[in-house]
């Protein structure tokens, strides 16, 4: 296990190297954030959501990311196009169900997607995860209204589901095959920018592009995002959520494998 502590910081050269080739199919609020941060990320955003092309740009993508924002019926079935191509090609697919549970639609949208579709990681915050298990949490609107328990949701969902899963909010946490990470990096002034966490999803698919261990890809996404955030945070604390917001571009482009091993914070438990 202290392989994946130096494992961690040598995946952000490698989304640099392959510059993965990611397909979005998100909502209208976060779209143009989500294509810049990949960019500066060093990865390759393409947004595509017709039906008659979907299945061509998922086989030839290396990640996939499914995004519920701003549901409507057809862009349902273009997921679900997509997501069985992908499935066939063995591009592996990112599913963020926003705002699941606020909403009879999302969440059966969300499991018709989980049933015709093979997810190779599910990521939301507390709310929506345990809202897509049957878990019982309050949603409104996108933004989680209760305090949860991270851990334990993330856990119970992943068994219950059968599917990798991230939940992040104050302590972010990676749940798979009964092993869990802890990731304690990341600033409060991400829940004042919306979309954080839409580009987050979508940064884990171009860290599980470049690594197929979905522990190790998902927690060195989560620490290079949080640092990149930290240090963002540092630079524009005098200013507010506008300059954080382009400073968290700047960071996500300069940050590298010595600021990830200089500030991660992580734990492992192998057997939860
Ligand atoms: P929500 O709608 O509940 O805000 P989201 O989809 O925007 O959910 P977040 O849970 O906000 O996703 O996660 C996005 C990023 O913000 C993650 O990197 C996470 O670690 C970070 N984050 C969220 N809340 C906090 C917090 N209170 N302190 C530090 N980092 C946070
Ligand atoms: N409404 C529908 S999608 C969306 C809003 C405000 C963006 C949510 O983004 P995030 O990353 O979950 O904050
Ligand atoms: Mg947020
Ligand atoms: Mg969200």
């Amino acid at each position: 296990m202290n392989e994946i502590y130096e494992m961690i910081p040598i995946v952000i050269t490698r989304v640099r190297n392959k510059i993965p080739l990611i397909h979005n199919i998100t909502n209208v609020v976060v779209t143009n954030f989500t294509a810049n941060g990949l960019l500066a990320l060093g990865a390759s955003p393409v947004m595509a959501y017709a039906k008659e092309e979907v299945a061509d740009m998922a086989t030839v993508a290396d990640a996939l990311v499914l995004n519920i924002g701003t549901l409507t019926a057809g862009n349902v079935e273009s997921m679900i196009i997509a997501g069985k191509a992908a499935n066939v090609a063995n591009t592996p697919v990112i599913l963020d169900p926003v705002g699941a549970g606020a909403t009879r639609y999302r969440t059966e949208s969300v499991h018709r997607i989980m049933k015709e579709v093979d997810i190779t990681l599910l990521r939301g915050n507390a709310a929506e995860i345990a809202n897509v298990a049957g878990i019982k949490a309050e949603v409104r609107g996108v933004d989680s209204v209760n305090v949860h328990d991270n851990r334990e949701i993330a856990l119970e969902a992943s068994k219950l589901l059968q599917v990798p899963v991230v939940i992040t909010g104050e302590q972010d946490v990676v749940s798979v095959n009964g092993k869990l990470t802890l990731v304690g990096n990341g600033h409060e002034m991400l829940t004042k920018v919306t979309g954080t966490g839409c580009l987050l999803s979508a940064i884990l698919g171009a860290f599980i592009a470049v690594e197929g261990d979905i522990l190790l890809s998902s927690t060195a996404a989560l620490v290079t995002y949080g640092i990149a955030a930290e240090l963002a945070f540092e630079k524009t604390k005098e200013d507010g959520p506008g300059s954080f917001q382009m400073e968290l571009l700047n960071r996500l482009a300069k940050i590298n494998e010595a600021d990830v091993k200089k500030w991660m914070k992580v734990e492992i438990e192998e057997e939860a």
